[in-house]
Formats: C-alpha cells, sequence, structure tokens
C-alpha cells in the first residue's frame, strides 16, 4: 500500500484546522497509519526542506515550521501520493482550485495550511524523517472492501 506523508502545518494548528484537514483526508477513503502532535525542531526542518536550502525563502520557511506544532500523519491508500496531493491543491492558495485544503482554507504561500509529499520515493523518505517504524500502525478497516476493489 502507498504511503505518504502528511503535515497540518502551524498556521493549520493555530486555526484549529487540524480535524477538518483530516477529515479531507478520511473522506476521500485514504488510512491514517501514524498520526502525532509535535514541535519540529530545527535540525528535523532543514533535513526535510534540504530541497530549497539555496531559496531566498528558505529561512522563513524553516522558522515557520518550526514556529508552533504541527501535526504529522502517514496516509496510506492506493496511489496515496498523487490522491492527497489533488486534495490538498497547488502551493500557493491564491492558485489553489477551490474544494482543495489550500483553495479553501488558504490565502498566503507562506502559510499554505498542509504538506504533502510530492512523489513515492519522498513519501517513504519523509516518512521515515518524521516517524519511528513503531509509531506506524499495520491494520485494516472493516469499511475496507467498500473504499477499494
Ligand atoms: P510543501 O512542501 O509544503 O507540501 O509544498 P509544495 O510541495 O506544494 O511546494 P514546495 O515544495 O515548492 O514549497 C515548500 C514550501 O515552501 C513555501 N514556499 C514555497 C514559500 O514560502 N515561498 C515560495 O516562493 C515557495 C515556492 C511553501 C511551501
Amino acid at each position: 500500500m502507498e504511503r505518504t506523508l502528511i503535515i497540518v502545518k502551524p498556521d493549520g494548528v493555530q486555526r484549529g484546522l487540524i480535524g477538518r484537514v483530516i477529515t479531507r483526508l478520511e473522506d476521500k477513503g485514504l488510512r491514517l497509519a501514524g498520526l502525532k502532535l509535535m514541535k519540529v525542531s530545527k535540525e528535523l526542518a532543514e533535513t526535510h526542506y534540504g530541497e530549497h536550502r539555496d531559496k531566498p525563502f528558505f529561512g522563513d520557511l524553516v522558522s515557520f515550521i518550526t514556529s508552533s506544532p504541527v501535526v504529522v500523519g502517514v496516509v496510506e491508500g492506493p496511489n496515496a501520493v498523487s490522491v492527497t496531493r489533488g486534495l490538498v491543491g497547488a502551493t500557493n492558495p491564491v492558485d489553489a482550485t477551490a474544494g482543495t485544503i489550500r483553495g479553501d482554507f488558504g490565502l498566503s504561500i507562506g502559510m499554505n495550511i498542509i504538506h504533502a509529499s510530492d512523489a513515492v520515493e519522498t513519501g517513504q523518505r519523509e516518512v521515515g524523517l518524521f516517524f519511528d517504524e513503531s509509531e506506524i500502525i499495520d491494520y485494516s478497516r472493516d469499511i475496507e472492501s467498500w473504499i477499494v476493489e
């Protein structure tokens, strides 16, 4: 089963959107295999956003993601990476389609509510960065056969 990492970012937590964001993933039929509230350390933030190290917004990005607790989740399902990215919407909430999480809840690229891994390999790496294997639960739900053929 494909896995992806989601982060309800500090703005999502501060605005009380944790439940509504996660509900959208569950409504789609995706399954949570891990979930926790945590504060991201500067070191973890710099590793997670390493690909942006040379970008002008890198410092602000690290400050923002470490500024307040986040909720991190491991999300599973068929094509979980692309399906979750579709639910999340475009990076800039101003451009994100209505009906997506960023399209419905955000107005600023620096505070775009949620992170979701952008590729299968990225998802594997990011899940490993934020979760110990012991924190990921292997289970199935009784409703599964009514979601996936
Ligand atoms: P994340 O990684 O948060 O899911 O966002 P995306 O995958 O959609 O977009 P990204 O990696 O290009 O950007 C990471 C993060 O940086 C912020 N950002 C981005 C910013 O503050 N200013 C910018 O100009 C860009 C491009 C928003 C998301």
